[in-house]
């Protein structure tokens, strides 16, 4: 049997174009019969859909889109039949699928790809829940496979997360019946060059790299001309296969209703143009092209070879080499760490604001210049996690979630960001509090407020379900661990996998915390294989090595942050793919403030130094290292190196200095009234 996944490997396969236009051509009645209801016309008009789909394979296409984009139960509940999601789309795959059957050759078979649309309610602005939302796309993928889709085409995404949601959904469906469908993911780019909820090409590469998909591309939106960048982004940003089936233009009002400008002839020579950006393999059409239109994209297509995806072979080769030979020597400093893997430099956030200053675009092993354009910043190249949103680590967060002051935590998130952070983490967890309800109700207000990925910081996995549920963008777990077994990792592993998300791996094992280097590695490398067999890649991973505090005294961790750095040294260089990450704040715990600020600050440059790569921090306390006097940042060496006496030496100094005056901090107050408003306005600090 054909295969669309291994026939695009070789080949361009040419999507059909419209289909609502086309049955009001047809027969400006049917939709009236169907009571306005598209996908009923699978079951009351079989025929009109069949000489569509006729008309469509006659003009050259590969692969039909069924008339099912919206037979999703809350859609269809609108005409009262949210119960026959199942029956309506099994019905439109069944007739796509025949007429596909009909008009294969040997030398052109033809596929049926169940079309399914966004519906009609966007889950990032809380429209519909997670949950309700994947059960709907489990019940039209079951249709997909009753009628033998080849593919699922989720076309017209708006939201990622609503994506993601169909994603587990179509997984869920295929696990139920031990099936595999393929599924194409296609999002619609708006005139301002990002999806609805505000998501740019960019970053919807890197939200969805970590899925296994056939292809991603866009659709819908804008013409095939005004695409074309974004392709190219997503081009240059994915290992994918990509597709595009684009308007015939922009629509103009012509009284009262939309009608698509670009002829035929205009659009396929656009199109044509799109087949030369690599990774390119699916192209066709979507509001207002007809079977002309692909007829002359097919003609236009004629003779025209694919171009590689050079990120797809660097995947492929990266994969194959390190399955035949593991790399033993590999560098260890993260300068050197450049454009080796393929996700370096994909953003996590969600939103792109290009009114937004703090804008960057991150990855678990950070290039130094993107990050930081060409000002060296305190983490000299390591993410920034702001932890100020932490329940148990700070009072003022704290205060806040007691107080139900939930929209002014959006406030404490962007003040870190405003002072450097790249990401936000994200902990409620402290007693007497629902720590999941509380997650919930921050998570669902950063993902759309907060410019930033979003650390999910617990360690019930019903608190990191719960938030992964409510985020958009490209998540981080924080964290899995070993101490209650290989079981519980595995699950949150799995919860990774199936969000797409990043995973902080701690190095406690089933005897408690690792102490020594060779513990600490023992457990990240059990750890690794753990997540490589759920499905993660190297590049998902963080480990954190942890260390304990060296303002205690006791003579047991005098050399806990030497022997974190050596463990952080020798995990980049057995695994250089991974990423190190680290709470450094805990180095410090039980000293007093001012010196805390330098300890950590020396901390982190010297973990940095070692490849650490993320490091979890209050932004605002980091002083650049080339800021810190030699005085200071001698005392802080012995102790972080273990020498005797250094907590006293150490303690003294920082005494005799007296206590740092308060945090300088620009005051809101001091601001004049209308830009304190806009300020608390931007926050979305309604309480205020
Ligand atoms: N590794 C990983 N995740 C982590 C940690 C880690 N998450 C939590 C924690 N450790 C990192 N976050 C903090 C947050 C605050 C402080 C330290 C680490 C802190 N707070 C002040 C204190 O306790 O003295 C309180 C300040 C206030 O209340 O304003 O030090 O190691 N993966």
């Amino acid at each position: 049997m054909a295969d669309i996944a291994r026939l695009s490997s070789e080949k361009y396969l040419i999507l059909d174009g419209a289909m609502g236009t086309e049955i009001t051509k047809m027969d400006g009645d049917a939709l009236a019969r169907a009571g306005g209801c598209n996908e009923l016309l699978n079951v009351t008009d079989p025929a009109l859909i069949t000489q569509i789909h006729e008309n469509y394979l006659a003009a050259g296409a590969d692969i039909l889109k069924t008339n099912t984009f919206g037979a999703l139960s809350w859609v269809l509940a609108e005409f009262e039949m949210a119960a026959r999601a199942r029956e309506l789309t099994a019905a439109g795959v069944r007739l796509a699928k025949a007429v596909a059957e009909r008009f294969s050759t040997p030398d052109k078979p033809r596929f049926a790809a169940c079309s399914l649309g966004p519906g009609t309610k966007l889950p990032s602005l809380g429209h519909i829940d997670f949950d309700t939302m994947s059960e709907g796309y489990r019940e039209a993928a079951l249709g997909a496979i009753d009628g033998g889709a080849d593919a699922i085409l989720l076309e017209t995404c708006q939201d990622p997360l609503q994506i993601k949601a169909a994603l587990y959904g179509i997984q869920k469906a295929n696990e139920s019946v031990n099936h595999a469908v393929p599924t194409m993911v296609s999002a619609t780019i708006e005139l301002g060059g990002t999806m609805l909820i505000g998501t740019d090409a960019a970053t919807f590469a890197a939200i969805f790299e970590p899925f296994d998909l056939l292809s991603i591309g866009f659709n819908c939106g804008l013409g095939p001309d005004a695409l074309e960048k974004h392709l190219r982004v997503l081009s240059a940003a994915s290992s994918k296969k990509l597709s595009v089936h684009a308007n015939a233009g922009l629509p103009l009002n012509v009284g009262g209703k939309s009608v698509y400008p670009m002829g035929a002839e205009e659009f396929a020579a656009h199109e044509a143009r799109l087949a030369m950006i690599s990774g390119v393999r699916f192209l066709g059409g979507c509001c207002g092209t007809t079977p002309k239109h692909i007829a002359a994209l097919a003609r236009a297509l004629r003779g025209l070879k694919p171009r590689e995806n050079p990120l797809s072979n660097l995947v492929s080769n990266l994969l194959s080499n390190l399955l035949s030979n593991p790399p033993s020597n590999p560098p260890s400093n993260l300068s050197s760490n450049s454009p080796s893997t393929p996700r370096e430099n994909l953003p996590l956030n969600q939103q792109s604001n290009p009114r937004s200053p703090h804008k960057k675009t991150v990855s678990i092993i950070p290039a130094i210049t993107s990050l930081f354009g060409s000002k060296p910043l305190f983490g000299g190249g390591a993410l920034l996690i702001g932890e100020r949103t932490n329940a148990t680590g700070s009072k003022a967060f704290r205060e806040l979630l007691l107080a139900g002051k939930y929209d002014s935590a959006i406030a404490l998130a962007n003040d870190q960001i405003g002072h450097g952070a790249d990401a936000i983490d994200v902990s409620t967890g402290f007693a007497g509090r629902d720590e999941v309800q509380d997650m919930c109700e921050i998570v669902r207000r950063f993902a759309l407020n907060v410019n930033a990925p979003l650390m999910i910081d617990s360690t019930k996995i019903e608190a990191i379900e719960a938030g992964l549920k409510l985020v958009g963008a490209r998540a981080i777990i924080n964290s899995a661990n070993l101490e209650e077994g290989e079981g519980r990792f595995r699950r949150i592993a799995a919860l990774a996998k199936r969000f797409g998300a990043a995973l902080v791996c701690l190095a406690i094992d089933e005897t408690g915390m690792a102490k020594t280097v060779e513990a600490k590695l023992e457990a990240a490398r059990r750890m690794r294989l753990l997540a490589l067999e759920v499905g993660l890649d190297e590049s998902d991973l963080l480990f954190d090595l942890l260390t304990f505090t060296v303002g205690s005294g006791e003579e047991e961790y005098r050399f806990a942050a030497a022997t974190t750095i050596e463990a952080i040294r020798r995990l980049r260089a057995e695994f250089p793919r991974v990423g190190a990450a680290l709470g450094v704040s805990n180095v410090s715990f039980g000293l007093k403030g001012n010196s805390r600020e330098i300890i950590n600050s020396v901390f982190l440059h010297h973990a940095v130094q070692a490849g650490l790569t993320a490091g979890i921090v209050n932004v605002k306390n980091i002083v650049r290292y080339e800021d810190i006097t030699n005085g200071d940042k001698t005392v802080a060496e012995k102790l972080l190196n273990g020498e005797a006496n250094a907590l006293y030496e150490c303690i003294a100094h920082f005494e005799s200095q007296g206590e740092k005056i308060a945090e300088i901090k620009p005051s809101a107050a001091a601001l004049p009234l209308e830009e304190q408003i806009q300020q608390l306005l931007i926050d979305g600090a309604k309480e205020e």
